[in-house]
């Protein structure tokens, strides 16, 4: 497959190197959990609705162990925005690895994506912190413009190979693909907490890249 112009996804982060330390270990463990813990909470209630000692009473730690990873509820939700964030450039890597078309990728990441929503949980809360931005107190990342960025780059080198309509203009039809999908697992999520998440992503892509393709 021709390489994506750019990999607009920033790199991911190396693996924290495990080092022997178990204090080191322990405390990195901690840490995830209670992201995790706020995860949960921010999914199912929402950044205000959830408090530090909500959090902490969820992973059933004090809220001084809370405080201690993370200094500010608001801290949490930048570490879970940031987590959001840091599975695309991943899975970009598996993806890109199984050595599809340009277009067949972006399907491919866009289904993958909806795998996400329904299952990961710091996927489900960054979302809902996303949308919940301004009633959070601190700067948080731009959303969609990475898949945006991502899928105008793979639907670029997709036309460039023939697999795409020469009258679509990649970075439209990159926006429009992100906007079928964020409200597609959004209405999922009102309809039915994203047990269809999957099946309704697949055939509103079908149908979207069935109009992309060259005949
Ligand atoms: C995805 C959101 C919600 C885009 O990563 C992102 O920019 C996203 C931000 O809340 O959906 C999925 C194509």
């Amino acid at each position: 497959m021709p390489e994506p112009q750019a990999i607009v996804f920033a790199p991911p982060k190396a693996p924290v190197r495990r080092g022997s330390d178990p204090k080191q270990e322990r405390s990195a463990r901690t840490r995830q959990r209670v992201l995790m813990g706020a995860a949960e909470l921010f999914t199912e209630r929402g950044f205000r609705q959830t408090s530090v000692k909500d959090v902490a009473d969820r992973v059933e730690m004090t809220k001084g162990a809370v405080y201690f990873h993370y200094p500010t509820k608001e801290a949490l939700a930048v570490a879970i925005v940031e987590e959001h964030y840091a599975r695309w450039p991943k899975m970009l890597d598996e993806v890109a690895r199984e050595d599809l078309g340009p277009l067949e990728t972006a399907a491919r990441m866009l289904d993958r994506a909806s795998v996400a929503f329904q299952d990961d949980v710091i996927v489900q809360a960054g979302a809902r912190l996303q949308i919940e931005r301004p009633q959070i107190d601190v700067a948080l990342p731009t959303p969609y413009v990475d898949w945006v960025s991502l899928l105008e780059s793979l639907l670029t080198s997709a036309q460039e190979a023939g697999e795409v309509r020469a009258d679509v203009v990649p970075g439209h039809a990159a926006r429009s693909l992100v906007s079928a999908f964020f409200g597609s697992q959004h209405v999922s999520d009102v309809l039915s907490g994203r047990a269809d998440v999957v099946a309704r992503w697949r055939d509103l892509s079908d149908l979207l890249f069935r109009a992309l393709r060259t005949e």
